[in-house]
């Protein structure tokens, strides 16, 4: 079925060692030469070479100058064949490509007047002939000619060498990338730019040129991005001891891109959503996403970069590891217990569906037929988690002597999980063969805690049990080795020594390898209320039979304040499912503990504002065998009135309280202020109907943070004055594309029928633009993602509205129209008629779709 697998990896038969690139840039046409240093593999030595490359007009082909007779060679749909070659050689070869018909936007396109590249995972190839695999890793010179007066900027990976003018109006760039750096790390960028610019001193005392280019009108808009540059540049030195190793890191911003944004070597191209920030046009929310993904990127240039991917598999080497760094970045930077609570509710609404879904999959695949499905949230933030634990088992100091090793080992190498594990095994002196297994095993696994007290002897157990449930491909599932912090309680919260005699595991951590673990602590006066998983050090389900009065004190005493956070979530959780014997119990321990929340002015309001918002939809559906939508919905909703009642004045007085706070800038307590009183509009804008307080708010926002949590609250409680806020809001930014993609998402994910109506509207306008990804994301992926009301309707009518873009789409951007069938992935735990409805929905896509991407997820949907 075209399957590639991880147990088939061979060294490439044939390494490219330098790649020497020139370009006549145009949309219609450019043309590539490409000199290639070609070395066999001396264990391989009569193998062909063959050359990736698609939708590629050849024009040429020489080796060692000498042209290449026909009969020399083979061209077929995916390569180049040529046979017979005699040793180490130098194949050139001319390629014309049409980027203004590049609507994949994968290899160069043309987007608004200018040409970009987007080559991860395997875009490189639709530029020219090439080994295009990430363990072949040449050193690059790409030389550059274009238009001056269209394309006045030029850049490439690597350095600057020279630059000059052509005559009849072109000219030329030229850049060297001196690391050894495979071709999914290739990148150029032609356009009329402007620039934000700062240069810094490195840790190695040489001197590092930033720019950020944009737009000339959205260069303003860039300030805040490059200041992230330099906190990320200055974090990894100080922090993981990296430094930078170019004179020169470009970021570029692209409207039409399909990923959030991309390391390419030195020149990063960003989705302009991830770069472009002003107090008028971005939330805070804005504001952190640019810097942790400008982190994000940064990191990479070590964590993927210097030490890449042998194979496509290992994909998770440098995804989950980054995505680790850049938790870190925040977490250093900004409030680290906010950014954990916001880290678990992805995981657990986003990643523990998938891996409990149709599409679970480990976080090193065993196979794949298009790699760009594997751009997941398990790869990614799984993959971070399983770096966090090992982080959590050997401590900061031996975790970063292992992470020095495994840089410094694998320096200029394509490197393997196992390369990694090994750096850490042997720094720390740990055993990691057992852990290794979180790489191979899909599922979340369920952690089960049970006790007893013998009050005679004054001893307290804990029995521990870990089991993984089957996923797709794997009905059996071996014991994984994973730290549990946890703590004991007395009755009045004070935290219990615990007693040093212990059987087991004595500290506040223990480590699980065996499926069944037992604890004993002997000397306690009272049963002890225990707390587990402090920070969410394993990614876990974990069950314990706790009383809602228990999870009320462990939400006043805990010490770690990921899990008072978490003992509200699962009082809430609880209430929601009707979990508790005593319901009305419940129900009141929570409603108690929010109020002391809304009113604990000692408390980070960011911290009361997370506590305040109820597990979503994803997250419920997540924790019951069978997904029965319009219960979920309705416990969801009928709380949230009784939270909005029970606290209607505290919520009004803090949310008058606030206001001074919230009308700050950028510094932290003026967003925590922000974000609490957005929460607090909402329950509040429940029992308003005339929705007077979110119209004031509207009416006199100074920042899109508070413009845009007031229009959501006009727009999702059907408030009288929605429309006019709307066409306000929409006339203000009509041509601001991210902007608009604001106000769309906010109605495609309005929680009412009409939802559907609506997005039904936007196809037939101008504001329809299946070629941007981010504005089918904002519609469509709105419409799947954040609105279940609408999505899940009844009659199917949301399924059918999302299939039936999809082969519009597939054409279009198969990795957008395959992101989206991702929708699904839970159909076959929906209660009632959902469940066929989707099944038809599927079965009726079934020979409408072309590309490998949305073939292999339909498939993998239907298996
Ligand atoms: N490498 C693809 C974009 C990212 O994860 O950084
Ligand atoms: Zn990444």
């Amino acid at each position: 079925d075209g399957s590639i697998h991880l147990s088939d990896y061979r060294a490439p038969a044939w390494r490219i060692v330098h790649a020497d690139l020139e370009f006549d840039l145009d949309a219609g046409a450019t043309e590539v030469t490409a000199h290639l240093r070609l070395q066999p593999d001396p264990e391989q030595p009569d193998a062909p070479l063959r050359l990736d490359g698609e939708d590629l007009q050849l024009l040429d082909l020489r080796i060692d100058g000498a042209p290449l007779p026909s009969d020399a060679y083979r061209v077929d749909a995916a390569g180049l064949h040529i046979e017979g070659l005699d040793g180490a050689c130098t194949l050139t070869s001319r390629v014309r490509i049409r980027p203004i018909a590049n609507m994949r936007l994968e290899g160069l396109y043309a987007s608004r007047g200018a040409l970009f590249t987007q080559c991860e995972a395997e875009g490189f190839r639709r530029i020219t002939w090439f080994v295009d695999r990430p363990d072949v890793m040449p050193t690059w010179r790409i030389t550059l000619r274009a238009e001056r007066a269209q394309y006045p900027v030029l850049l490439a990976n690597g350095n600057p060498v020279e630059a000059g003018d052509l005559g009849d109006g072109r000219h030329f760039a030229t850049w060297h990338n001196p690391h050894p750096t495979p071709a999914y790390l290739f990148a150029v960028v032609a356009g009329d730019f402007g620039c934000v610019e700062s240069r810094l001193a490195r840790a190695d005392g040489r001197e590092v040129a930033l720019a950020v280019w944009a737009a000339h009108e959205d260069v303003p808009r860039c300030r805040y991005a490059l200041g992230a540059v330099e906190r990320a540049l200055r974090w990894d030195e100080e922090r993981f001891g990296r430094v930078y190793d170019l004179d020169v890191f470009n970021v570029v911003a692209a409207q039409d891109f399909t990923m959030g944004a991309m390391e390419n070597k030195g020149l990063n191209i960003f989705n302009a959503r991830y770069v472009l920030a002003d107090e008028d046009t971005a939330t805070d929310a804005d504001y952190m996403g640019i810097e942790s993904v400008v982190g994000h990127e940064y990191f990479h240039n070590w964590s993927g970069n210097r030490v890449t991917l042998r194979d496509w598999f290992q994909l998770s080497l440098k995804e989950g590891l980054t995505v680790f760094r850049d938790q870190e970045f925040t977490s250093d930077l900004h409030s680290r217990a906010v950014k954990r609570i916001e880290d678990v509710r992805l995981l657990r609404a986003r990643q523990f569906a998938e891996d409990a879904g149709s599409l679970a999959h480990p976080v090193r695949p065993p196979s794949y037929r298009e790699i760009n499905n594997f751009y997941t949230l398990t790869i990614y933030e799984k993959g971070a988690e399983i770096v966090r634990m090992l982080h959590t088992l050997l401590g900061e100091a031996r975790f970063r002597v292992g992470m020095d090793l495994y840089f410094a080992r694998n320096d200029g190498r394509a490197a393997t999980v196992e390369d990694f594990l090994a750096a850490h095994a042997e720094a720390s002196g740990r055993d990691l063969s057992q852990f290794a297994r979180w790489y191979a095993q899909a599922g979340t696994p369920h952690v089960e805690v049970k006790d007893d007290f013998d009050a005679d002897g004054g001893t307290y157990t804990l029995e521990i049990a870990q089991r993984t449930p089957p996923t797709p491909g794997q009905p059996d599932k071996a014991p994984l080795h994973l730290p549990l912090r946890f703590a004991l309680y007395d009755a009045e919260g004070r935290r219990l020594k615990v007693d040093p005699r212990a059987d087991d595991g004595s500290g506040d951590r223990i480590e699980l390898t065996a499926a069944r673990h037992r604890l004993r602590f002997h000397g306690l006066p009272s049963r002890p209320l225990p707390a587990f998983n402090q920070g969410f050090c394993a990614p876990v389900k974990l069950a314990y039979d706790y009383t809602p009065s228990q999870l009320g004190l462990l939400a006043r005493c805990e010490r770690d304040p990921f899990n008072r956070w978490d003992a509200l979530q699962r009082l809430a959780t609880g209430v929601l499912l009707e979990h508790f014997t005593d319901a009305a119990a419940a129900g009141a321990a929570l409603l108690a503990a929010l109020g002391d929340l809304i009113d604990d002015e000692g408390q980070d309001p960011a911290f009361a504002a997370e506590c305040l918002l109820l597990p979503d939809f994803d997250t419920l559906a997540e924790a019951v065998p069978s997904i029965d939508v319009d219960a979920l919905i309705g416990a969801r909703n009928d709380l949230l009135d009784r939270i909005a009642l029970e606290h209607v004045e505290r919520l009004d007085r803090r949310y008058h309280a606030l206001a001074a706070a919230a009308a700050g800038g950028l510094e932290p307590a003026a967003m925590s202020a922000r974000r609490l009183r957005n929460v607090c509009l909402d329950l509040l804008t429940r029992l308003d109907p005339g929705a007077a307080l979110a119209q004031a708010q509207f009416d006199a926002a100074r920042s899109m943070t508070d413009r845009l949590g007031a229009l959501r609250c006009l727009v999702h409680h059907d408030a009288p004055g929605r429309q006019a806020a709307l066409d306000a809001f929409a006339g203000r930014y009509a041509t601001d594309p991210l902007v608009t993609d604001k106000w769309i998402a906010l109605v495609a994910s309005r929680p009412h029928p009409d939802a559907l109506l609506d997005v039904r509207d936007l196809f037939a306008t101008q504001l329809w633009t299946p070629t941007n990804p981010n504005r089918v994301r904002a519609v469509l992926g709105s419409l799947s993602r954040m609105n279940p009301l609408a999505f899940h309707a009844p009659g199917g009518e949301g399924y059918a509205l999302l299939a039936e873009s999809l082969p519009e789409l597939d054409g279009i951007n198969p990795q957008v129209a395959a992101r989206l069938l991702a929708g699904f992935e839970s159909w076959r735990r929906l209660a009632g008629a959902r469940r066929n409805r989707v099944e038809a929905v599927l079965q009726g896509l079934e020979g409408r779709l072309s590309s490998p991407d949305s073939l292999e997820m339909l498939a993998r949907l239907r298996a």
